[in-house]
């Protein structure tokens, strides 16, 4: 009987528990229910007691249409505080019948404090619709994050995104309580930023496409595309993000990833002559010369203005991926290694970066790299190194004394795809937010005095393949973004074990209204599918609703129930719930391809290292030598004509549409000698469903020159 009752005792003590458990994301530290509840109407007002809590006020009053009182005459009110004795970013919200008490340690906690009093409250607001009255109910809740560090980061160099589209990032992260953007503004591709000094690097390199200088590698090939922010604007977009707790270190990715720049300047490049016939005349070349002394000057103009337009005391310099057989080919900087006794051009980055650093220095910011900056040798210790490579460079960054921001790729790039069959790049890993959530510094092998130099976390969306995404639309990019970003802020705000289970359970009940009313376009966890004995059927487990495809129809048909078939390869399914959807989803059988036996001829030669003979063995891609010129064909011929329901020919790398042939005719032979053209690849590609056997596929080049130094080409992918 005693038994009994504690049991009784207990499970009501965990239901309790359970009720009260707080659905703040990400998880506040403590939360205690109160009695009762604050009734928000007009009669509400928003008092701002600290004076720097002026913007926050401003802030909440537009997303619950309140009044702002200037003292406190009147009850019922929202009461916005500070108190430098709680700490950094921290904050207490007290909400009792009559009022609501915020109080933080600094701006950015009273924000925060103000961000999960709107967790609190109808999420329809975040929709821009204002609670005419709703409640809230008492409760206490004393948190403040785990690390310092929580950024986001966004790559416009790439793929151009206009203002508004970083603004509505901005704001979505700041729901989130993350508090840095890393803005990612120059890149091979293009130059984001108006330098006053040097206009034409953003009029000229802000564009690629059409007549531009800068060839298009990725994306939209024939027009002329892009933009660039103006100091002013960028100046609208920094305050923005301030008045929501976030810092943006802007990055001018140097020495390394610099191709824009040289192509306006070729002058900034080492002292060879290239071979340009591999590359179709067009010059690859992106690094910096460390040997030409008027690079500094140059350097040190566009520097100044950057630290001068940037509050935080932060620059990105780069310092990533630097191709070092440039200078290693320059007489000019062989013979700077040999008067200055370095050996490995490593060190030769390091005199770069050192260079950059005082430049920085003089203007009173502090430098952040690459974690390769910090390979043959060391920088001042005061260095933020963003470990990007693995574990292993970001525990060596911690090791050597660095504050470290940990974003290895295989758990933070969120340009990864989520699962094996969806889009996105695949180098790093693929992952989902459950990965995210579940990163763990000790497991990772991190020692206790490792941690103590992580500064926190940040995930990255680099922008390459984005492109043919349609970047107006934020579809793609929400899709990668969260709920994955949801995680990150879970890791990088709070401490406690880690219950992904209870995690997803308040994501899907809480946070998908949220991100919902956000218009977050965001990904629901795939649906499961099964097939067995010739029924084949699919379930969710987050009340979305299921769609199904029948190929080659791409067309949603609802959902009812099994589907009796014996062609489960045939169907896909997608669930969708408000703004959310899950990918495309197959049985197994729908991926299976077969291999037929094929010969592959080209005009090109092949690479030896990557032969064309792994097309035929069906092993991987196979590389040409050069780049192509109009006229350049390739061939595969079929030993016995070939029934199918479909065959995907893909030039490029599998995952991103680069060293893809670039303006191209597709033919097919159904007798070996006889083509019929069936159109040009888009983005490197082309699915054909032939009607008939078919022998012959033939792609030939319309243009000169991809942008690239090789052709990739694909094994076929064909599907019975
Ligand atoms: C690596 S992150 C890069 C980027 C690419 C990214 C794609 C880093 C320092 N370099 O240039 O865009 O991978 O995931």
């Amino acid at each position: 009987m005693k038994r009994t009752l504690t049991l009784l005792i207990l499970t009501l003590a965990t239901t309790l528990s359970a009720a009260a458990m707080p659905t703040i994301l990400p998880t506040p530290r403590h939360f205690e229910a109160g009695q009762g509840e604050f009734w928000v109407d007009p009669t509400c007002t928003i008092v701002p007691l600290a004076e720097e809590s002026g913007p926050i006020a401003e802030y909440l009053s537009d997303h619950l249409n309140l009044r702002l009182g200037v003292t406190l005459p009147f009850l019922p009110a929202i009461l916005l505080d500070i108190d430098p004795a709680l700490p950094s970013e921290g904050y207490h919200l007290q909400v009792d019948p009559d009022r609501v008490t915020i109080t933080g340690g600094d701006y950015n906690g009273l924000f925060y404090g103000v961000q999960s009093l709107l967790q609190l409250m109808p999420s329809e607001l975040y929709g821009g619709i204002k609670p005419y009255a709703c409640t809230i109910p008492c409760c206490r809740v004393e948190d403040a994050p785990r690390f310092r560090y929580r950024a986001f980061h966004l790559d416009v160099a790439r793929t151009w995104m206009d203002r508004e589209r970083v603004m509505r990032y901005i704001d979505r992260a700041a729901y989130h309580k993350l508090n840095t953007m890393h803005f990612h503004l120059t890149d091979d591709e293009g130059w984001r930023l108006e330098i006053r000094s040097h206009p034409e690097l953003a009029l000229e390199g802000g564009f690629r496409g059409g007549d531009s200088p800068v060839k298009s590698v990725y994306g939209r090939w024939d027009e002329r595309y892009g933009g660039f922010f103006t100091q002013e604007e960028m100046r609208e977009i920094i305050r923005y993000a301030a008045v929501r707790g976030i810092e943006i270190i802007p990055e001018i990715d140097l020495p390394g990833h610099s191709r824009t720049v040289a192509r306006l300047h070729p002058e900034i490049l080492c002292d060879y002559t290239p071979y340009l016939e591999q590359s179709a005349g067009y010059d690859l070349r992106n690094v910096w010369c460390a040997a030409r002394e008027e690079n500094f000057q140059l350097l040190n103009d566009i520097l100044r203005e950057v630290c001068e337009l940037f509050p935080s005391p932060y620059i990105h310099i780069g310092g990533d991926e630097v191709d070092m057989s440039q200078w290693k080919r320059c007489p000019r900087c062989r013979e700077l290694m040999q008067r200055r006794g370095m050996k490995e051009p490593e060190e030769l980055q390091q005199y770069f970066m050192s260079r950059l650093i005082t430049i920085l220095e003089s203007n009173g910011k502090t430098p952040v790299v690459w974690n390769e900056a910090i390979n043959g040798g060391s920088l001042k210790k005061s260095t933020l190194v963003q470990g990007w490579e693995s574990i292993r460079a970001c525990r060596k960054s911690a090791t050597e004394g660095y504050p470290t921001v940990v974003m290895p790729g295989q758990f933070f790039y969120f340009d990864m795809r989520q699962s094996q069959h969806e889009e996105g790049h695949t180098w790093a890993a693929i992952f989902d937010a459950r990965k995210v959530y579940e990163f763990d510094l000790q497991k990772q092998g991190f020692t206790p005095e490792e941690i103590r130099h992580v500064v926190g976390f940040e995930c990255t969306f680099f922008s390459e393949a984005y492109i043919g995404h349609n970047p107006e639309e934020p579809d793609y990019l929400d899709f990668m973004l969260y709920p994955r970003t949801v995680a990150l802020a879970e890791l990088a705000w709070h401490y406690d074990q880690k219950d992904w289970e209870h995690f997803k359970k308040v994501l899907i009940e809480e946070h998908y209204a949220r991100m919902t009313a956000m218009d977050l376009r965001f990904r629901l966890f795939p649906p499961r599918v099964s097939y067995r004995e010739g029924l084949l059927s699919a379930s969710t487990d987050d009340g979305s609703t299921l769609y199904y495809t029948k190929e080659p129809s791409t067309e949603e048909i609802p959902y009812k129930g099994p589907i009796r078939t014996s062609q489960p390869e045939l169907y896909r399914f997608r669930s969708r719930l408000l703004t959310a959807r899950s990918p495309l989803t197959a049985h197994a059988s729908y991926y299976k391809t077969i291999q037929p036996a094929v010969r592959f001829e080209s005009s090109m030669t092949q690479s030896e290292k990557v032969p064309f003979s792994r097309l035929e063995s069906y092993k991987g891609a196979a590389w040409t030598t050069r780049s192509h010129r109009t006229g350049d064909w390739f061939l595969f011929t079929f030993e016995e004509p070939l029934s199918c329901r479909e065959i995907f020919l893909q030039t490029g790398y599998l995952h991103l549409p680069r060293k893809i042939v670039w303006g191209s005719r597709v033919e097919v032979s159904y007798d070996g000698k006889a083509f019929v053209e069936v159109g040009p690849l888009t983005a490197g590609c082309i699915t054909l469903r032939p009607e008939m056997p078919i022998k012959a596929i033939r792609l030939t080049a319309t243009a000169d020159g991809n942008g690239e130094e090789r052709v990739i080409i694909q094994p076929l992918q064909i599907k019975q």
